[in-house]
C-alpha cells in the first residue's frame, strides 16, 4: 500500500497569480523531500517549491506558464504509508493499489464505497493513458496536446503529437472514455511509459487495452544529429567548449542541474547551458560566478578561434521594393533548415567530383527493367549506385564512420545503412534502408520503392529515418550536370548524384558515345583527406563499370 499526497503551493505572500518558469521533476522520477518540484517567478524573484515529503511523482499538475497561487495542488507524489509527512501544505488524498498503470479515481469517485459489492469491472474507472514503445528516444518533446479534459475520444483518437528531431508521431488512445486528466503540455519532454492522459472508461474497456503504436504523423528532415541528451552526457565541461547558441539548451539538463533559481534565470538570460557547466558551490552547485565565468571562458576560446558569433545576414523590407506575400515554412523545413546549416557551419566541406562511365550497367538494367517491372520492382539507376557505394564503404570503411561528441576520436560502423535524400511535398527527407550490404539489386530497388512512396505520403516509421551511415543523395531523374550536396552530419560523406548523359570519350583511338554518370562526393575534411576522396571515387566507378560484380549476388 502507498499514499499519493498532493503537493501544494506553499505561502508565497502576497501573490496571486505567479507564473511556473520551469518544472525540475517528471512523472516518474523519485524525489526526496526537500527536493524542488518546479520553479516559480513573480516580478521580484523567483523560487523553488520543494517537496514535502520523499516518493515517486505521479502527476504534474501544472505546466510551464501556468499561473498558480498558494494552496493550488502543482503535483501528486506517491509516498511510502510510513514516510508519509502531515506538513500543512500536503493532503492525503487517498490510497490507490500498487498497479502503477491505473490511475487514481477522479474527485467525482471518492464518496464510492472502495468495498462495493459491484464487479470492480461494471464500474467506471480511471485509466492512465502512457507513452507507447517510441523507439530509442528518452525525451521527447510534446508540440501538440489535442484532447482537453470532458473531452470524449474513441479507441485510437490522437491524443498528442510527439517531435523527435527526426519525425513527428501522434499518440493515439488505447481505450475510448472521458478525458478526466491531460498531464503533459506543449513543451514537455516525455519518454515511453510516461503517463499523460487519465481517462474514464466504462468497467469493460477499462480492463481491454489496445496496444498502442506511435504513428508518424508527418515525415523528416535530413541531417540527423545524434540525440541530444545522448551527446550531451558526452560533452566535455567547459571552458573548452563554445557557448551554447540560443535555443541549443539541453532543458532535460538543465533542469537536473543542481543550480538556485536564481542562477538559472541568470543562464536563461545569458543563454548558457547549465548541463554544461561544473558547479564550485557546496556539492558542486551552480553558482552565478560559475555561469559568469563560463560565459567568459567561452567568448575567449570563441574569439581566440577567430570566431564568436556568426555576422547577419542583412535585414531588408522587401515592401519597399513592391508587392509581397509570405508563405511559412513547413515543419519539416523548420526542422531541416538548422540541422543543414549546423553542418554546413560545424564541417570542413570539400566535394570531390567524377564521372562514371555506365554504360553497360545501364545497357543490363535496361534488358533487366521489363523483367523487374513484371515483379513489381522499378529498377532506376540508383538501386545499382547504391549497390556499388556498399562495395566502396567496404573497400573504404572510413566513409562509413563518424567523428564522436568531441571530435576525438572516429567511430567505426560495421553496419551498412544507407540513407538516400528523397524530395517530398512538405521538404527533404532521409529514410534508411537498413542493412543495405546484404540486400542485391532488387532488394535495394524495392527498398528504396517502398520507403520514397512512404516519406512521399509521410508514413515514414521514426526507425525508418534512423541509423544512417552514408548518404546518396540522386537529382539524377531531374537533371544537372553536378552539385555539392551537404554531408548529412553526424556521417563524413554524402554521394551526390546527377543525371547521366552521353559523351564522346576518347578511347584511345577514337571517340566512341558512353553514358557518364556525375558524382559529386562531399565529405568532412577532419575526418576524410582529398586523396582519401579521389580514391573512394576512382573505386566506385570501377564498381559501376564492373556490372557483372553488381549483380553478383550476396554471400
Ligand atoms: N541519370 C539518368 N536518369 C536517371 C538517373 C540518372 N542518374 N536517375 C534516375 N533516372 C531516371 C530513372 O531511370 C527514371 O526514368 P524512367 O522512369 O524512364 O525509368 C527517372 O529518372 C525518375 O527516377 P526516380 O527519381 O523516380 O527514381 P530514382 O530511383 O532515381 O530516385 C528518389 C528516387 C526518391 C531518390 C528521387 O525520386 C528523389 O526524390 N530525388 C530527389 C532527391 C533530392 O531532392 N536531392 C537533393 C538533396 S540536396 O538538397
Amino acid at each position: 500500500m502507498s499514499d499519493v499526497i498532493e503537493i501544494t503551493v506553499p505561502d508565497i505572500g502576497d501573490f496571486d497569480a505567479v507564473e511556473v518558469i520551469e518544472l525540475l521533476v517528471s512523472v516518474g522520477d523519485s524525489i526526496d523531500a526537500e527536493d524542488g518540484i518546479l520553479t516559480l517567478e513573480t516580478d521580484k524573484a523567483s523560487m523553488d517549491v520543494p517537496s514535502t515529503s520523499a516518493g515517486d511523482i505521479v502527476e504534474l499538475k501544472v505546466a510551464v506558464g501556468d499561473k498558480v497561487k498558494q494552496g493550488d495542488v502543482i503535483a501528486t507524489l506517491r509516498v511510502s504509508a510510513d514516510a508519509g509527512d502531515s506538513d500543512d501544505s500536503v493532503i492525503i488524498t487517498q490510497a490507490l493499489p500498487e498497479e502503477a498503470a491505473v490511475a487514481a479515481p477522479s474527485q467525482a469517485d471518492e464518496s464510492a464505497p472502495q468495498d462495493s459489492a459491484v464487479p470492480a469491472a461494471a464500474q467506471p474507472s480511471a485509466v492512465t493513458i502512457t507513452v507507447p514503445d517510441i523507439g530509442d528516444f528518452d525525451a521527447v518533446d510534446v508540440i501538440e496536446v489535442e484532447v482537453s479534459v470532458g473531452d470524449v475520444v474513441d479507441i485510437d483518437d490522437p491524443l498528442l503529437t510527439l517531435e523527435t528531431d527526426k519525425a513527428s508521431m501522434d499518440v493515439p488512445s488505447t481505450h475510448a472514455g472521458t478525458v478526466t486528466a491531460v498531464l503533459v503540455s506543449v513543451g514537455d519532454q516525455v519518454k515511453q511509459g510516461a503517463a499523460i492522459v487519465e481517462l474514464q472508461v466504462s468497467g469493460d474497456a477499462a480492463s481491454e487495452p489496445v496496444a498502442a503504436e506511435a504513428a508518424p504523423a508527418a515525415t523528416a528532415p535530413p541531417p540527423a544529429q545524434p540525440s541530444e541528451p545522448q551527446a550531451a552526457k558526452t560533452q566535455p565541461s567547459p571552458p573548452a567548449a563554445a557557448p551554447a547558441a540560443p535555443g541549443a539548451v539541453n532543458e532535460a539538463g538543465f533542469s537536473t542541474a543542481h543550480a538556485s533559481p536564481s542562477v538559472r534565470k541568470l543562464a536563461r538570460e545569458l543563454g548558457v547551458d547549465l548541463s554544461r557547466v561544473k558547479g564550485s558551490g557546496h556539492k558542486q552547485r551552480i553558482i552565478a560566478d560559475d555561469v559568469k565565468a563560463w560565459v567568459k571562458s567561452a567568448l575567449s576560446s570563441g574569439a581566440s578561434a577567430g570566431g564568436g558569433s556568426l555576422p547577419a545576414t542583412p535585414r531588408v523590407d522587401f515592401a519597399k521594393f513592391g508587392q509581397i506575400s509570405e508563405q511559412p515554412l513547413t515543419r519539416i523545413q523548420k526542422i531541416s533548415g538548422p540541422r543543414l546549416q549546423a553542418s554546413w557551419i560545424n564541417l570542413p566541406h570539400v566535394t570531390q567530383f567524377d564521372l562514371a562511365d555506365i554504360t553497360d550497367m545501364d545497357a543490363r538494367r535496361k534488358a533487366l527493367k521489363e523483367k523487374a517491372a513484371s515483379s513489381g520492382v522499378k529498377l532506376t539507376p540508383l538501386a545499382f549506385i547504391m549497390r556499388a557505394v556498399v562495395q566502396a564503404l567496404n573497400e573504404y570503411p572510413r566513409f562509413n564512420a563518424s567523428l564522436n561528441a568531441d571530435a576525438s576520436a572516429l567511430v567505426q560502423k560495421h553496419y551498412c545503412h544507407i540513407g538516400f535524400a528523397a524530395d517530398t511535398d512538405d521538404g527533404l527527407v532521409v529514410p534508411v534502408i537498413h542493412d543495405a550490404d546484404k540486400m542485391d539489386i532488387y532488394e535495394l530497388a524495392r527498398a528504396l520503392a517502398d520507403l520514397s512512396v512512404a516519406a512521399r505520403d509521410g508514413k515514414l516509421k521514426v526507425n525508418q529515418m534512423q541509423g544512417a551511415t552514408f548518404t546518396i543523395s540522386s537529382l539524377g531523374g531531374i537533371g544537372g550536370t553536378a552539385f555539392t550536396p551537404i554531408v548529412n552530419a553526424p556521417e563524413v560523406a554524402i554521394l551526390g548524384v546527377s543525371r547521366a548523359s552521353m559523351q564522346p570519350h576518347w578511347d584511345g583511338e577514337q571517340f566512341v558515345p558512353r553514358l557518364m554518370l556525375p558524382l559529386s562526393l562531399s565529405y568532412d575534411h577532419r575526418v576524410i583527406d582529398g586523396a582519401l576522396a579521389a580514391r573512394f571515387t576512382t573505386y566506385l566507378n570501377q564498381c559501376l563499370a564492373n556490372v557483372d560484380g553488381l549483380m553478383e549476388a550476396i554471400p
